[in-house]
């Protein structure tokens, strides 16, 4: 297959830009939030809006891709075979509703389960993080460097505090000692974020216990160009069908992290 990828990321770009817009027009009226699998799990109008223009727009140009998104697109996919558009809409709605800062558009075009161009757009302040596979990865014009190796101790972790308070995690005391040997823990609320963080070297891991395809494959793409390590718990690939536990760093800190996991 000889696809453009370069050309498919640029026009990618341009709806991602149109649906920023949408959303920075729409953060300072009244939004409809509703609630999804549990009280604290939310989802707005413009959540179905965006991925709604996106799906549209995409189907549009290219009738034989297919779209997996969070909210409705692929809900029933059962294979990666051919050309898949995975997208979140918004990542990281809760930032969106209360914070109005700090959520982006995650968007990655994989080819038979490769990853091939993946785009994590932070609307609020025009940062793009973008990669197409063996192109090299950016932060908007500024190629990013390759990731240099780093210790625990001198590394600070992205994770969401809650997973700390998980009972059932039987791996409950080690997590907190890999809490305690850290330099710091940081939480932005979104995992697409993170990841794109991790790539730049703002954070040095991240983790989570559970996140969706939308979530990490636009990540994926972008921490493999910068020699990043992202993989499940027990050091797996992370599947694009399915969610999965999902742990991203450094090279060879990658290691040291998933021992304490
Ligand atoms: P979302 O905003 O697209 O739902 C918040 O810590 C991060 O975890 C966000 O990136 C959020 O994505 C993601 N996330 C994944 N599953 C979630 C869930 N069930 N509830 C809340 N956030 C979830
Ligand atoms: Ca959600
Ligand atoms: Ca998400
Ligand atoms: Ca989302």
């Amino acid at each position: 297959m000889n696809e453009n990828w370069q050309e498919m990321k640029k026009q990618a770009i341009t709806w991602l830009k149109e649906a920023g817009q949408m959303l920075k027009e729409a953060i300072n009226l009244p939004l409809q939030v509703q609630t999804k699998s549990h009280p604290n799990d939310l989802v707005t109008e413009m959540d179905y809006k965006v991925e709604r223009f996106l799906t549209k727009n995409i189907k549009s140009a290219y009738p034989t891709h297919r779209v997996l998104g969070e909210e409705e697109a692929g809900a029933h996919l059962s294979t990666t075979e051919g050309i898949l558009w995975v997208i979140d809409p918004i990542d990281g709605t809760t930032n969106f509703v209360h914070q109005k800062f700090n959520f982006t558009i995650s968007l990655a075009i994989v080819s038979n389960n490769v990853g091939q161009v993946g785009i994590i757009y932070n609307v609020m302040n025009e940062e793009w993080y973008t990669a197409v596979a063996g192109k090299g990865a950016y932060l908007n014009d500024n190629r990013l460097k390759q990731l240099t190796e780093t210790t625990i101790t001198e590394a600070v972790i992205g994770m969401n505090s809650r997973w700390l308070l998980k009972e059932e995690h039987a791996n409950k005391k080690r997590l907190h000692t890999l809490v305690r040997k850290a330099r710091s823990i940081r939480s932005y609320g979104s995992a697409s974020l993170e990841l794109a963080y991790v790539a730049t070297g703002r954070l040095d891991s991240y983790l989570n216990f559970q996140l969706s395809p939308w979530d990490y494959a636009a990540g994926i793409v972008i921490l493999k160009e910068v020699g990043g390590r992202i993989t499940d718990f027990n050091n797996r690939p992370l599947p694009l069908l399915e969610g999965s536990s999902v742990l991203a760093s450094r090279p060879r800190l990658h290691e040291e992290v998933l021992s304490y996991l």
